[in-house]
């Protein structure tokens, strides 16, 4: 897959990309993240990038200019169309189903966005969805871009050691989209809480058995609302 930030902070995505398992997915080419500074399209002297809202009010809105010239020129650096996403606080709320679904996309084009917005000729102009990460203010679209690359990329075949471990999430089979069981490793007591018996019993279908159980009273007690009819996997 291939994925190109539009953002006005590339920095900010250097040190999670650099790092584990996106490290090792872009070094063995499963996956290829291209970062583009939108201030570099800007035309002026002094590489202004947003301005004052017409009809006034607070804050700065985002122009279109340098964005289209930057948009464009991403485009072209490769011939896949692409799914365009703009990450906006009134986007829809992304989640793991829609993790799935990008990871099917040979290309994403993600554009961050910083200041009260984007003028609305960019987001009219585009035709591109929108997507916000949840209900709370950010500073801008960057984190919630690398919250995106992070979701996706570890759903693409073989970015995970194991084939399988995507598939065994949370929100995976577990406990039928709810949460995970408790796991232990050594040592057996730790500052004396004792490991459960039946997880050193050796009974596999017993441990199957209460692992399923953990994992449904841990959902019904911390999140109730993965049980109900419209949050469950389809
Ligand atoms: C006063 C209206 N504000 C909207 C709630 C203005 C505003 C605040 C913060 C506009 C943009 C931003 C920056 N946030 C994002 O660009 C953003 C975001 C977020 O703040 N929360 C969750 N997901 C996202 S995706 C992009």
């Amino acid at each position: 897959m291939r994925i190109d930030v539009l953002t006005l902070f590339p920095e900010m995505f250097q040190s999670p990309l650099s790092c584990s398992i996106l490290k090792r997915a872009q070094d063995s080419g499963l996956v290829e993240i291209t970062l583009t500074n939108i201030r570099d399209f800007a035309a002026n002297n002094y590489r202004k990038v947003d301005d004052k809202p017409y009809g006034g009010g607070p804050g700065m809105v985002m122009m279109p200019g340098p964005f289209f010239d930057c948009f464009e020129h991403v485009q072209k650096l490769s011939p896949q169309k692409g799914r365009v996403i703009l990450l906006t606080p009134q986007g829809q709320k992304f989640d793991q189903a829609k993790a799935v679904e990008l990871s099917a996309e040979n290309r994403l084009i993600l554009i961050a966005g910083r200041y009260e917005g984007f003028d609305e000729r960019i987001r009219i102009g585009l035709g591109a969805e929108q997507i916000s990460i949840g209900d709370y203010v950010m500073n801008g679209g960057e984190l919630a871009a690398m919250v995106i690359v992070d979701a996706v990329a570890r759903l693409l075949p073989g970015v995970l050691g194991d084939e399988d471990s995507a598939k065994n999430d949370s929100f995976g089979e577990s406990a039928g989209g709810g949460l995970e069981y408790p796991q232990y490793t050594r040592p057996e007591v730790f500052r004396g809480m004792k490991v459960p018996d039946i997880l050193l019993s050796g009974d596999h279908g017993k441990i199957a058995e209460w692992r399923h159980q953990q994992a449904l009273e841990r959902t019904q007690k911390w999140r109730p609302d993965l049980l109900t009819e419209d949050n469950k996997p389809k």
